[in-house]
């Protein structure tokens, strides 16, 4: 989704500090349903079951049916996913007898690692995946610059709605606008420095520039505090940034593919909170003449992947806008 250059430094820094924290070895039994092209799937799944000699079952396309019967008949022990696989997951265990959840549970039990990641982790979702398998999931922070800087503990207190500590060799810390720390208590943006941290934004000097301190330190965009020592997100910077099924939306890409069609004069692209997908991608459409909801996702279906295709629609006179003409994302979003 984006020029992100890693060095092989890098990439090992990742790994290694991962196989540290979670303790990889060689005994260890994983499942492979992420897309590769990203941090989560390639770094922390494929990667760090490679760098242990360990082993790792591939099901794709992701499927829950699949997912379950490896989680029954396989030697599995580590499962990684985002918190929407996890969601799934929960819907069909739901489903089952009474037997096969507790057949399902007590193999789950014997698993030594389960992380969630990528979005942030319903307080709802864990407490109903903690009642349904046994464990409480580790949730972790990271990002395609930086690999993993959080996590909650291997051992120890995992928090629900916190991302834990800085993992070995990362150094973190939150500050104001002006790159100032904050006090214990406030709350401000995430800055990293690591071996973990990428080199640069490919063929973009320029956007690597406006990442980086003067000192060095990468500018996650991402909002924290601090409460008894555990970090805890508190959201991005920007409203045109939408977490989906894991995924990383940007809004102003989903707006530029909808002026493209010949009945839209404008639109505001959103996140709406949802259990399931964490985000639903919405829009805000000003039309030239009514257009059908189907119509307009057909045509979508063939410009964007359909993670990101907008699932609720509403058509608008005009976009909610400040004084200056500028669309108020947060007013929009009120119309949902
Ligand atoms: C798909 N659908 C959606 C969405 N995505 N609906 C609403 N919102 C969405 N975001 C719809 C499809 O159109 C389709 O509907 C139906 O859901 C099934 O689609 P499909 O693509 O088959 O979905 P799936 O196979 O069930 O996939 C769900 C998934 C996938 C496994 C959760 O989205 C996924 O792999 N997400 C993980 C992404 C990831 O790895 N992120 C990490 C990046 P219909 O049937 O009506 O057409 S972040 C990262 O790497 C950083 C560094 C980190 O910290 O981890």
């Amino acid at each position: 989704p984006k020029g992100v250059l890693t060095t092989h430094a890098n990439i090992e820094a990742q790994i290694s500090t991962l196989v540290k924290a979670w303790h990889w070895s060689q005994n260890d039994y994983t499942l492979g349903i992420l897309p590769l092209h990203h941090v989560h799937g390639i770094i922390n799944v494929l990667g760090c079951c490679m760098w242990s000699g360990a082993c790792i079952q591939f099901i794709h396309p992701f499927s829950v049916e699949e997912v379950l019967k490896a989680f029954i008949q396989t030697r599995i022990n580590v499962f990684m996913a985002v918190p929407t696989v996890y969601f799934k997951l929960i819907q069909a265990i739901e489903s089952f007898s009474e037997s096969d959840q507790k057949e399902l549970k007590e193999k789950m039990k014997g698993f030594r690692l389960m992380v969630s990641g990528s979005a942030a982790l319903p307080v709802s979702v864990m407490e109903k995946w903690k009642s349904l398998s046994g464990h409480y999931l580790l949730e972790r922070y990271g990002m395609t610059e930086i690999g993993m800087a959080l996590s909650n503990p291997y051992l120890g207190e995992r928090r629900a709605g916190h991302v834990g500590f800085p993992l070995p060799e990362v150094q973190i810390r939150i500050v104001d606008e002006n790159n100032k720390e904050i006090e214990l208590g406030d709350s401000g943006e995430i800055q990293v420095k690591s071996p973990c941290v990428f080199k640069e934004y490919w063929r973009k000097p320029e956007a690597t520039n406006k990442a980086f301190t003067s000192d060095g330190w990468f500018k996650t965009g991402d909002i924290a505090t601090i409460e008894d020592g555990y970090y805890k997100l508190l959201g991005r910077d920007s409203v045109d940034i939408i977490k989906s099924g894991g995924y990383k939306i940007s809004a102003l890409e989903i707006e530029e593919v909808l002026r493209k069609h010949p009945l839209i004069k404008d639109c505001g692209v959103i996140g709406i909170p949802d259990e399931e997908w964490g985000e639903l991608v919405a829009a805000g459409i000003v039309c030239s003449e009514a257009i059908q909801k189907e119509e307009l996702i057909s045509w979508l279906k063939e410009r964007l992947p359909a993670y990101k295709i907008p699932r609720n629609y509403i058509q608008l006179e005009d976009l909610p806008r400040n004084a200056m003409g500028k669309v108020t994302k947060n007013e929009l979003k009120k119309l949902f």
